[in-house]
């Protein structure tokens, strides 16, 4: 596929040689085209169009709302509730499942997102980001229960980002390698920049909230440590550290220059009865998606994030991922205690 063609271009020509295909996943990826280009409309007018600061509510993560949170989620909906690609959608916004528009045509795809991760941000113009993964609905159900959006990773038909920084870029994975959309702001439409992009298998940076240190367990204690001590310690190299405290942030940047991202389990989190800080369906299932197909790994420290069967639609967990030597090396620290 030629570098400069459009996103809508790219889906059509991909979804032309799959057997049964009918156009619905191409129209349900614009859909979401649509809604990451609203919302970087907003993010980009910012206090010019009054969208900043707090809603003074909090979701069922409990954690504040940014007036942009609400904002960004119901464009969301709006954008892929009423055409009739989604069977259902999920929100980190919303405690249930959503309720679909009220005699919207159904399609086959059930949909997850975080209509705007790292939204802590975007009071202090830092990047922040839409993150979506696309589930097939079970054969047959037009009204899909919770349930049916508990699948794993590995069940994942799609997963891609939305990074709103200098540039907008769109990030996706159809199981076919990790293709990268840089949008172009004159005639709306996202255009392929980068294609078949790899991680490279080993990094001389880690991204980790240092401020937790004191609640880490030992492996991650260890790894860190190795980190700062360089050259000096167990490791051949010395390394450099970065935290955005945006998740689509710090993989954008592993999927450009490489790197390994951590944010583990600690005792803090096992004190509040929490197995992570991200959430497995809609932050970490569809970036391991994103970093498996660039040749990267992603792990809980201990297992496969993609291989875990789900309990819950927002439920947490530990998360390592990046560049495939290192992932390796913290997992098998947690796997030797
Ligand atoms: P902390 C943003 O709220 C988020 O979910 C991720 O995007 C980000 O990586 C992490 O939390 C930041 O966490 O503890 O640094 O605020």
């Amino acid at each position: 596929m030629h570098i400069g063609t459009t996103l809508t271009n790219y889906i059509i020509e991909t979804q032309r040689g799959i057997q049964g295909a009918t156009g619905e996943f191409t129209g349900l990826l614009n859909d979401i085209s649509v809604a990451c280009k609203k919302i970087s409309d907003l993010v980009d007018k910012g206090d010019l169009v009054g969208v900043l600061g707090s809603a003074g509510s909090e979701n069922v993560q409990g954690e504040t709302q940014k007036k942009l949170d609400i904002i960004t989620n119901e464009v969301f909906i709006e954008a892929l509730g009423h055409n009739g690609h989604a069977a259902g959608l999920a929100s980190e916004e919303m405690d249930e499942i959503c309720e679909m528009p009220a005699g919207a045509p159904r399609g086959h795809y059930l949909v997850l997102f975080d209509p705007l991760d790292g939204s802590s941000n975007i009071d202090v113009n830092v990047s922040v980001g839409t993150i979506f993964s696309i589930l097939k609905a079970p054969e047959g159900v037009s009204d899909p229960k919770t349930e049916d959006f508990l699948q794993p990773g590995t069940k994942q038909i799609a997963a891609g980002y939305c990074l709103y920084g200098p540039s907008t870029m769109m990030v996706l994975t159809t199981g076919k390698g990790v293709q990268m959309f840089t949008l172009d702001k004159d005639f709306g439409e996202f255009l392929l920049t980068k294609d078949s992009v790899q991680i490279p298998e080993d990094t001389e940076e880690f991204a980790i909230n240092m401020s937790n240190s004191r609640f880490w367990e030992a492996p991650v204690k260890r790894y860190i440590d190795e980190c700062l001590a360089g050259k000096e310690g167990a490791r051949d190299k010395d390394f450099n550290m970065r935290w955005v405290a945006s998740m689509v942030a710090e993989v954008h940047r592993i999927l450009s220059r490489g790197g390994v991202f951590m944010y583990p389990m600690d005792s803090k989190m096992q004190a509040k009865g929490t197995a992570g800080k991200l959430r497995l369906m809609y932050e970490a299932n569809p970036m391991s998606f994103i970093i498996e197909q660039a040749g990267g790994a992603s792990t809980t420290g201990r297992e496969r994030i993609m291989d875990i069967s789900p309990t819950g639609i927002h439920q947490r967990v530990p998360v390592v991922l990046g560049a495939k030597n290192e992932v390796e090396r913290i997992t098998r620290y947690h796997n030797e205690g």
